[in-house]
């Protein structure tokens, strides 16, 4: 399967319910309220969520006038242009620009952080790179054990301790085992399930003191994983991780399971955070590499 079509199949439910919405707009006869009413709708529908349904419209408006379109077919092309400038907030894949890379994959329990970090592992592979996963989610039984199956799956090294162990410990190993391996990547799974935000905020600061004294030079990347199937709710705490983590990218999860894949668009508009991965199903190669045009093309 091509990529664009591997793309449209993940997002087949988003796709479905655009176009069961949209689909009747943009066959309409002419460009009128009624047109933009009913778009505003759909983009709502599709978890655009009503601000930034407004606002594309609003946009829409402008270019329709400014570019004096008369059919909505054209409307709908000069709307994948503004949708695909809402989501250009920033570099889409993540720079490896030094050996190591470390990459730190965080958020909430449940999201999806391990499965990416396997899948991430086996796109990292294929191109060559020398990856090794750090299992620092120490806190739940069996989260080492889950990232260990995805290491042998991708065939990739993996540091872990016993469960339990010191976080920053498990790092600082991960850290010292990239440099007798010449590992180009470290990919970091941390817990999504700590007592409270503050224990939170403790344990990723303490990573990241550890990462800065024994790898001052390096790239490093903070992941943060969304279920795409959460919707407006997953906004919330994509606010909260930003503000205590220093996220530079998102990888959104689930949108093979959701119709309001529109969730995408909201989560880098609102954060001004570039999504770099989307994830499309529960196998290896199910992690895609983020592309506006391709994205917004595969929706409407
Ligand atoms: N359909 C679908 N399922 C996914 C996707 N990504 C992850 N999952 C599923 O989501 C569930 C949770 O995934 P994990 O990778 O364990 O999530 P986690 O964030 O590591 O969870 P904790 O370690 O408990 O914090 C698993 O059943 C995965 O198979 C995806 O893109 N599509
Ligand atoms: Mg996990």
């Amino acid at each position: 399967m091509g990529f664009l079509d591997k793309l449209k199949s993940g997002l087949a439910k988003t796709k479905k319910a655009m176009e069961s919405t949209l689909g009747n707009v943009f066959s309409m006869s002419e460009i009128d309220d009624d047109f933009y009413d009913e778009l505003e709708e759909g983009l709502i529908l599709a978890d655009l969520g009503a601000g930034l349904a407004a606002e594309a419209v609003e946009q829409l408006r402008d270019l329709v006038k400014e570019r004096r379109l008369k059919t909505p077919e054209e409307a709908k092309l000069a709307l994948r242009e503004i949708l695909v400038q809402m989501l250009n907030v920033g570099q889409t894949t993540i720079p490896m620009d030094t050996k190591p890379t470390v990459v730190l994959v965080i958020g909430v329990n449940g999201v999806g952080k391990t499965t990416t970090i396997g899948k991430l592992s086996h796109i990292l592979k294929d191109e060559g790179k020398r990856v090794l996963l750090c299992a620092a989610d120490t806190f739940r039984a069996a989260a080492a054990d889950q990232l260990e199956i995805w290491a042998g799956r991708a065939g990739v090294d993996i540091v872990r301790q016993d469960e339990g162990a010191d976080p920053g410990s498990v790092v600082f190993d991960a850290i010292a085992a990239s440099r007798s391996r010449g590992s180009d990547v470290i990919l970091c799974d941390t817990a999504g399930r700590l007592h409270n935000k503050q224990n939170l905020m403790n344990e990723l600061g303490k990573i990241a003191r550890i990462l800065d004294r024994e790898l001052p030079e390096a790239r490093k990347e903070v992941l943060l994983v969304l279920d795409g199937t959460t919707g407006q709710n997953g906004l919330q705490q994509a606010r909260q991780f930003k503000e205590i983590a220093g996220v530079t990218g998102l990888v959104l999860t689930k949108l093979d399971g959701t119709a309001k894949g529109g969730i995408v668009i909201a989560v880098a508009r609102e954060l001004q955070v570039p999504v770099k991965y989307i994830g499309v199903g529960e196998q290896i190669d199910d992690l895609m590499p983020f592309n506006a045009e391709s994205f917004v093309e595969a929706l409407i």
